[in-house]
């Protein structure tokens, strides 16, 4: 995993700096899969001083169990979180309510000196892929932003105006020069933050068939009936005999297989970061 902080997200990250004069609130989205590894720890600085609410996505593809505990850990960090499903838009009408709740003081404060009223601008900041395009289509019911499933779809900010009352905009990705923790980057790149091409198959596909074996072993079972204690390579050969690869090069396509799976949610509802590991200071957490 080399070249995931290329320049273009070092100018990202300088213009978002640029814009937060003007932003009366932040939407700082992570991944419901990823609560802790997709919080980037550059930004939370830089928004310090902001309003803000904190935006657990792709809630549908993760463990209701763990966000639910990670939801709770945030707001005893002082957050307020909501988890959302930006593709059904679960919990997406909250959003601008909570935003004009969180706001309602400044905004008296602003009339009573006879300024005129204004929308509401609001900027949206997260990892690459983590669904900030798709989340502001979902509020304005209409494709006006770039999506995909890829990282760094979106080059550029780019303001939509969701209602006369409420302006947004939309930023690049960014993530931060340095993964201190080597789970963090590997979370990073199963959740697809990071370039598929920079990417090293062997080494994501054999953390996620351990990860999977530890966590989530009836999956295995359930999608290729493969029981613990199994080889890497053993289990390599039954996924390929379940799907029918007959060439005897079959490693790099099932382990692409079983990340693909994993991207779309069809090995069911998964979540890479466990509470319980990332303990975070608080010594109460290692029961959870
Ligand atoms: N299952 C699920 N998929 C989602 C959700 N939100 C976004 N996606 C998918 O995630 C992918 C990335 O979405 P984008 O909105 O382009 O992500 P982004 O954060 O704008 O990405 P960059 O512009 O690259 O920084 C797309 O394939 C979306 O369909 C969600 O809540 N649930
Ligand atoms: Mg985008």
């Amino acid at each position: 995993m080399i070249q995931w902080y290329p320049g273009h997200m070092a100018k990202a990250k300088k213009d978002i700096e640029a814009r937060l004069r003007v932003i009366d609130i932040i939407f700082e989205l992570v991944d419901a899969r990823i609560p802790f590894s997709s919080k980037n720890p550059m930004i939370a600085s830089m928004l310090a001083n902001k309003p803000k609410l904190l935006l657990l996505t792709k809630a549908d593809l993760a463990d209701a169990y763990q966000s639910k505990k990670w939801a709770h850990y945030y707001e005893r960090e002082g957050y307020q979180v909501l988890a959302i499903d930006a593709l059904s838009g679960l919990n997406v009408k909250r959003i601008g309510k909570w935003a004009k709740e969180v706001l309602a003081d400044k905004l008296a404060k602003e009339k009573a000196k006879g300024l005129l009223e204004r929308p509401l601008r609001a900027m949206i900041v997260g990892i690459p892929n983590v669904g900030k395009s798709t989340l502001i289509n979902t509020l304005v019911k209409r494709k006006t932003t770039m999506v995909g499933n890829k990282p760094g779809v979106t080059k550029a900010q780019q303001w939509v105006r969701v209602n006369p009352q409420f302006d947004l905009l939309d930023t690049p990705g960014v993530l931060w020069p340095k993964f201190d923790d080597e789970k963090v980057g590997l979370h990073l790149a199963l959740a697809g933050a990071i370039k598929d091409e920079v990417l090293d198959v062997f080494k994501l596909g054999e953390y996620l068939i351990a990860f999977l074996g530890n966590h989530y072993p009836q999956v295995l079972w359930e999608k290729w009936e493969i029981t613990s204690p199994m080889t890497f390579d053993a289990v390599l050969e039954q996924i390929a005999k379940k799907n029918g690869f007959i060439k005897t090069d079959y490693q790099e396509r099932v382990l692409d297989l079983i990340i693909k799976e994993f991207r779309s949610g069809r090995l069911g509802r998964i979540t890479l970061d466990r509470f319980a590991q990332f303990k975070l200071g608080n010594p109460e957490n290692d029961e959870l």
